[in-house]
């Protein structure tokens, strides 16, 4: 059985990712912070269970700022696979904490591919990379060797992150794999995002909790996955002899407002009536428009979407109908 260290495993995308990993029989070490305020509920159903937790998942506090708690959970576990996915993960927060953001995403990337260079037997790497990278990019189609020219702290932090990346493939041989990925939800999104910020305000407009949502730029189009779609990209990345660069992305853009048309109706709401713009939520600079080629991925990984832009939204409707008939929204 493969062994797989998971940062950043509470999160939507570690969650799918453990999920798929112990279907498919792999021992899963997963690292949390150590905080007064328990936040893990995606994983929870899994740490219930007792035939998982403490069988085939194991949870571990340590601190992607804390080397001896890294260093001592490498030496434990002597992962085969190790994903990278913890890490501040807002962009429009990135402009407000740009140096936290540097600390959480650039440095401690770097902190892990060294714990990872110098283990005996150096595990696979799959670093999480982000279409924020291209922000102002010259091609309306974002390929692996588009040009990158981010608009944010976060971006910049993650380019840095994908260069290190090369870096330690073309100069220790190590096997490090930079996944760049475009938006991907899910109803396990944070309520901060803007699909679930869209669905969840939708909701409590429709309960009379709220009469209206405020949103920052309305003008942007960008390409929407599926969150359990793209852990599998991740996964398949780790499997290949060679490592590499790989977008994951559906190739299909949709406007703000059709994401506002699809949530609102979903709720029987006219959207018009209920969005205004709050300057605070405006970002300094960003991307109008990203859209990713995932040919490459397509050919060499044998990945694709399989989940549309209106099942997502939909999904994510139904889900947050759930959580209000719990009485939890
Ligand atoms: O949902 P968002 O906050 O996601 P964003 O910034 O694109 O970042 C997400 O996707 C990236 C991959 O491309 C990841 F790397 C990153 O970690 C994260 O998962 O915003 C989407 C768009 C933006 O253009 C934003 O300006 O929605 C626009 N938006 C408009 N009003 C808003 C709002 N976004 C948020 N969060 N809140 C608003 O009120």
């Amino acid at each position: 059985m493969k062994k797989a260290l998971i940062t950043g495993i509470t999160g939507q995308d570690g969650s799918y990712l453990t999920e798929l990993l112990l279907e498919k029989g792999y021992y899963v070490y997963g690292i949390v912070r150590r905080s007064s305020s328990m936040n893990r509920w995606r994983i929870d159903h899994l740490v219930k269970d007792e035939n998982i937790y403490g069988n085939s998942l194991f949870l571990d506090y340590a601190d992607l700022s804390d080397d001896a708690s890294l260093r001592r959970i490498f030496s434990k576990v002597n992962p085969d696979e190790v994903y990278h996915l913890a890490g501040q993960s807002h962009v429009a927060l990135s402009f407000e904490i740009p140096e936290l953001t540097t600390h959480e995403i650039s440095n401690a990337t770097v902190k892990l591919l060294e714990i990872c260079r110098d283990q005996a037997l150096p595990p696979k790497i799959y670093l999480a990379g982000s279409s924020e990278i291209f922000g102002h990019a010259q091609e309306s189609i974002q390929a692996e060797d588009t040009q990158y020219s981010p608009t944010s702290p976060y971006g910049v932090c993650k380019e840095f992150c994908v260069q290190m990346g090369k870096v330690y493939r073309s100069g220790y041989g190590m096997h490090v794999s930079n996944g760049i990925l475009y938006n991907h939800e899910s109803p396990r999104r944070g309520e901060n995002f803007v699909t679930q910020k869209i669905v969840r305000g939708a909701a409590s407009i429709a309960q009379g909790k709220a009469e209206f949502l405020e949103l920052g730029n309305l003008e942007i189009e960008r390409d929407w996955g599926y969150a359990p779609d793209f852990v599998r990209g991740m996964w398949k990345m780790l499997q290949q002899e060679q490592a590499g660069d790989y977008i994951l992305a559906t190739g299909k853009t949709h406007k703000l407002s059709d994401l506002l048309q699809l949530s609102f109706e979903y709720f029987g709401l006219n959207h018009r009536k209920h969005v205004r713009v709050n300057p605070k939520f405006v970002r300094p600079n960003e991307p109008a428009y990203l859209c990713g080629d995932s040919s490459k991925a397509q050919k060499i990984l044998g990945w694709k979407p399989s989940v549309t832009f209106e099942q997502i939204i939909k999904g994510m409707c139904e889900a947050a109908e759930k959580s209000i008939q719990r009485g939890k929204l």
